[in-house]
């Protein structure tokens, strides 16, 4: 039985190589000619932001505590000092975070507080 002929060079089963068949002979391929292409830029750090606690005169000072170590990982001692400059002071930063971050954190504060009836306030700033 003849053995079927091959292309030189080309393995039996392999893609055929070369330009396609229906490009037009003579013309630059579309993948060879100067379309845009993306301008290989460095990674942006993402822009950060602070999440702001506000002071009121009713949400209990322990409860700014418990709310600084679960929602920021603060530490007993850390939350203490925050929720203390802030009672001093009317704010304090929590923490600083990305945008969505911060933002989901701002939303846990006020769910906390408002489950328990406290006026807690807490915003976003960017840094
Ligand atoms: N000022 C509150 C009090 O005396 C305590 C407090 C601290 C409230 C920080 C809010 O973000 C706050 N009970």
């Amino acid at each position: 039985m003849a053995k079927r002929a091959e292309a030189p060079g080309r393995a039996a089963g392999q893609p055929p190589q070369g330009p396609p068949a229906q490009e037009p002979p003579g013309q630059t391929p579309v993948r060879e000619r100067g379309v845009a292409t993306q301008e290989r830029t460095r990674a942006k750090r993402p822009e950060r932001y602070k999440v702001l606690l506000h002071n009121d005169d009713y949400t209990p000072m322990e409860f700014v505590v418990t709310v600084l170590e679960r929602v920021f990982s603060k530490s007993p001692s850390a939350a203490t000092q925050i929720m203390l400059a802030v009672h001093r002071s009317g704010l304090g930063v929590a923490g600083v975070y990305v945008l969505e971050v911060a933002e989901t954190k701002v939303a846990t504060v006020h769910r906390m507080a408002e489950d328990r009836g406290y006026p807690l306030r807490a915003g976003v700033e960017k840094e």
